[in-house]
């Protein structure tokens, strides 16, 4: 199963190529639109949310709500291009008045116009943007429905904002919850103080970022492998959160926090379940064991780095003269921490799904929710 997509942030529409999904799939076409109205919420979205109401379209392989076993294409219209349709056209327009020249420290910009040997950073950032992980979200939520199929659920919330953080565990029942929530936060006195936060940064032409906790259910044992290091699943899990635009670091089960205590304080014992198999009382591993799932939750956290674009600036030099310079933006996001966890909620489904149908194969649903339930837990 393969996901491929493309679009700039300003051209005419982002799109998603899935190949590989089986036949017989059902496609809740409402349900992929609630998750991109998802990524668009949250306290300290800029402009760009006002502008935009995403919607996926369905090019292809899909008839009549059910997957035809053909490659899905997915479009999410940018109504914004519409505003820059004469700065953006493919098929001709000015390329002068949009320009970007004092780079954004943080941003892809100087790098890119480098290795791209290129004089304007537009020409970077229409495509580094975290735009494009509208369409990464469609097709988050398509494997969503994939996993869903099979009794396999995603979700997760906002842990810090800041420094602002919610250290408390929360069951996995209580996660789908904080999608109510302003910041995605399960703790409303930590929200409160955060958004407080927000406002402040925003007065002050600042961002922040934060901590995301996503969480997979229900995927039974044996995913990934500890064989060949590229199908470690938690190897795969963290290249795909970390390639989220803005994700600096992931970590699986109790992560960093394992380096500061014993092994007797880490390992999650193991013990013989009532009626039969095994069971542990703990789950620092975060779900995986030697790179495969291992039928507890997966626990995945990603921390998201402050946005680049401030709008009170930054130290940078412009790249058309040399000079020194201040980074401007014309708008930005204060904090889109709830985006990331929606987007990476989609990533991890992608490596799940992935995951999957390299173990089961299958060419109809029916295939692949025989051979699911056929394995152990
Ligand atoms: C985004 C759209 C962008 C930014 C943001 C994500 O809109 P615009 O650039 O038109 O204001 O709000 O992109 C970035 C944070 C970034 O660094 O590029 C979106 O739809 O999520």
């Amino acid at each position: 199963m393969k996901l491929t997509t493309a679009g700039e942030s300003h051209g005419k529409c982002l799109v998603a190529i899935i190949e590989g999904l089986p036949s017989d799939l059902d496609i809740d076409i409402g349900a992929i639109n609630a998750r991109l109205a998802l990524r668009q919420r949250g306290y300290g979205r800029g402009g760009r949310q006002k502008i935009e109401s995403d919607k996926v379209e369905i090019l292809s392989g899909v008839r009549n709500k059910r997957t035809l076993g053909s490659p899905l294409a997915l479009a999410v219209v940018n109504a914004d291009y519409a505003n820059w349709e004469k700065y953006m056209s493919p098929e001709g327009c000015d390329t002068s008045a949009k320009k970007v020249t004092a780079v954004r420290p943080g941003h892809a910009d100087l790098t890119g116009v480098v290795k791209f040997n290129q004089t304007d950073a537009r020409n970077i950032l229409e495509r580094a943007s975290a735009r494009e992980t509208a369409v990464r979200t469609a097709a988050g939520a398509v494997f969503s429905q994939y996993l869903s199929a099979l009794g396999i659920e995603i979700s997760g919330y906002v842990r810090c904002v800041c420094g602002i953080s919610d250290e408390t565990f929360h069951a996995f029942s209580e996660l789908d919850g904080a999608k109510s929530h302003p910041l995605f936060m399960l703790d409303s006195q930590k929200e409160q103080e955060a958004i407080a936060l927000i406002d402040k940064l925003r007065r002050e032409g600042d961002t922040a970022g934060g901590v995301i906790e996503v969480r997979v259910h229900g995927l039974k044992s044996g995913f990934g492998s500890c064989m060949t290091y590229s199908q470690k699943l938690d190897a795969r899990l963290c290249a795909a959160v970390m390639s989220v635009q803005a994700i600096k670091g992931v970590e699986i089960g109790l992560g960093f926090a394992a380096a500061n205590l014993k092994g007797s304080l880490v390992h999650d014992e193991i013990f013989p379940a009532e009626g039969g198999g095994y069971t542990r009382k703990t789950n620092n591993a975060g779900g995986i064991e030697g790179g495969m799932s291992n039928g507890e939750d997966i626990v995945i956290r990603a921390v998201m780095k402050p946005i680049p674009t401030l709008m009170k600036g930054l130290a940078t030099v412009d790249i058309s003269t040399g000079e020194p310079s201040r980074s401007a933006g014309e708008r930005s996001d204060v904090c889109a921490i709830c985006a990331a966890e929606i987007v990476t909620e989609s990533a991890v489904a992608e490596v799940i799904a992935q995951a999957v149908a390299e173990r089961l194969g299958g060419d109809s649903m029916d295939e692949v929710i025989k051979r699911y339930g056929e394995l152990r837990q």
